[in-house]
């Protein structure tokens, strides 16, 4: 049964098609255009009641019964649950996706995305505030990741998760939070090997616009 994916072509919006794709799940994309304020739409709204991209419905979730889910991490665990991969059952490494999951869902994505925002302003001192503040904390999150990928091949350790999914969607802006990889070689590693893997590079490819 086919999974619709309710998307625009952003960071959140691409980790679940890069999912999608890594999971050789059939799926169709509808896309929500958030420029043209497509998110709140009503019919959007039930199934994604925070008005934000992404949401998808599965027509065969649990018990049979069809799905909405909402929030890019939540749906991540939902697919790696349903199709238990990318979801590694050995403890440790469990605990360090759900770990890495958290940290790119309440860190590296919401502070890049403020950079995504200050940048764009064109008052000079609004824009020079946000932008030391958001930047220097981007950097120090690129940090972070780059200690545990000098340690480990991925966030999770030896293993591919979804947490690596949804670290990549907001890696591949690193050109608009004006971040240059090779400050942080591990991280720039990993994001080779994330970039050269087919299922990758489809969900990356796919069209999350319309036109
Ligand atoms: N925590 C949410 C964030 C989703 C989110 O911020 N989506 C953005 C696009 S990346 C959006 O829909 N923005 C439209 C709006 O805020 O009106 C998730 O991870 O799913």
């Amino acid at each position: 049964m086919t999974i619709e994916l309710h998307a625009f072509d952003t960071p959140n919006g691409r980790k679940i098609s890069v999912a999608l794709e890594e999971m050789d799940l059939p799926y169709r994309v509808q896309v929500v255009d958030i420029t043209k304020g497509e998110q709140f739409d009503p019919a959007f709204l039930k199934i994604s009641p925070n008005n934000k991209i992404p949401a998808i419905v599965d027509p065969e979730g649990p018990g049979g019964q069809p799905i909405s889910v909402f929030e890019s991490g939540a749906i991540l665990v939902y697919l790696a649950e349903k199709t238990g991969r990318f979801w590694p059952s050995e403890p440790m490494a469990h605990v360090a996706t759900m770990e890495w999951l958290m940290f790119q869902m309440g860190g590296f994505g919401p502070v890049p995305g403020q950079v995504h925002h200050f940048i764009a302003l064109d008052n000079e001192t609004d824009r020079r505030y946000g932008l030391k503040r958001f930047m220097d904390e981007t950097r120090r999150l690129y940090a972070v990741m780059d200690r545990r990928l000098g340690e480990h091949e991925f966030f999770a350790g030896g293993e591919i998760s979804i947490a690596d999914f949804a670290i990549v969607g907001w890696a591949w802006r690193h050109p608009r939070h004006q971040v240059d990889l090779a400050d942080f070689p591990h991280v720039q590693r990993w994001y080779r090997v994330m970039m050269a893997r087919p299922g990758v590079a489809r969900g990356f490819a796919v069209p999350l616009r319309r036109g």
